[in-house]
């Protein structure tokens, strides 16, 4: 007789979806394991950041402009290393890089690995929640092997999986790979992601906005509106950590709307839409949330750039409907 297991890990949870979800093969399990020995590496290197030196900056600046953390560069590395040899992979895109990765031209490395490896990095020194989200595509077929950016630039809609890793008070894996949003939590105990939640639904509607309302004065006057009623009502919160996965992991499972529009600073937003965006509307929409950036859906924009960032409002599916009525 064969007993349930007793213990759920990422990888196996994947593997179960044999039948249901054409990529549910060991290989596929053998790259997910790559994200999750990566992130439980940066895991540990969060918790001992004081004690290890490593919290400040390097004095370096990034594709992006930003400083780079001591931690972001450690962050990078570890998943560079531990994906670049799953034989499964022809591509990394890291927000670190400014250049793709290209591990592998043969069709044999068919998927593409896109991350923003430490996402919220201008909190580390302030002991706040931090993460890593990552997005999975598969290359195109019947398309030139060495057209790399043709690979890599297609829409959101097209991710095999996505997913995050919050490094908080505990640190928390969500993923989808297109059939609902999945939660684990790290057994520290034990070195392993272990299932928390499967199927989690985000609430429909939630009195909670999350926005660096420092900018409100160069919003789009629609937002700008919005935060004016929100505030007249008397019924709302605000929330904003300035972290964005951790911003969206509460948006997940309190519900309410984040909203990082175009200001006058940056005029098309400031978050990136293959490696933030995309991954996290991929998950907000299999929890039966939405994400826009205020006129269409981010998952169907095509991209242009590697590096392109998109304005984005995501959350709670009428509060996101209410946000786009002002
Ligand atoms: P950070 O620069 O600290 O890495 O995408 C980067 C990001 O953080 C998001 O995590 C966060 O939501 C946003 O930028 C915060 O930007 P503002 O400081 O402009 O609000």
């Amino acid at each position: 007789m064969t007993q349930a297991p007793f213990i759920t890990t990422v990888e196996r949870h994947f593997l179960e979806r044999k039948g249901r979800n054409p990529h549910a093969t060991p290989e596929f399990s053998w790259l997910l394991s790559g994200i999750t020995l990566a992130t439980k590496t940066i895991a540990a290197q969060v918790q001992r950041a004081g004690l290890l030196e490593i919290m400040g900056k390097t004095g370096r600046t990034n594709v992006q402009g930003e400083e780079v953390q001591k931690l972001d560069e450690f962050a990078n590395e570890m998943l560079v290393r531990c994906l670049g040899y799953r034989g499964n992979i022809g591509i990394l895109v890291s927000e670190e890089d400014e250049e793709p990765h290209v591990i592998q031209e043969a069709e044999s490395g068919k998927y593409i690995v896109l991350f923003d490896p430490l996402d919220g990095s201008s909190n580390i020194n302030a002991n706040v929640s931090i993460g890593t989200i990552f997005s999975i595509l598969e290359r195109r077929s019947r398309s030139d092997a060495k057209d790399v950016m043709g690979h890599i630039l297609q829409p959101g809609s097209r991710q095999v999986a996505a997913g995050y890793v919050v490094y908080g008070s505990s640190t928390v894996l969500a993923y989808t790979a297109g059939e609902g949003v999945h939660m684990f939590t790290l057994d520290p105990s034990i070195g392993a992601y272990l299932l928390a939640q499967e199927n989690i639904r985000m609430p429909r509607a939630g009195r909670i906005y999350s926005v660096n309302e420092a900018y409100a004065n160069s919003f789009p006057d629609g937002i700008q509106r919005y935060l004016e009623w929100a505030k007249e009502t008397g019924q709302y919160s605000s929330r904003y950590i300035g972290s964005l996965v951790a911003d969206f992991h509460r948006t997940l499972i309190s519900g309410g709307v984040f909203i990082y529009p175009g200001t006058k600073k940056a005029p098309h937003g400031k978050l990136r839409l293959l490696y933030e965006a995309n991954p996290l509307a991929f998950l907000a929409e299999q929890a039966g949330g939405v994400a826009t950036d205020g006129e269409n859906r981010i998952l169907d924009k095509q991209p242009k750039t590697m590096h392109e960032r998109t304005p984005l409002i995501i959350g709670s599916k009428d509060e996101v409907k209410r946000v786009l009525s002002f």
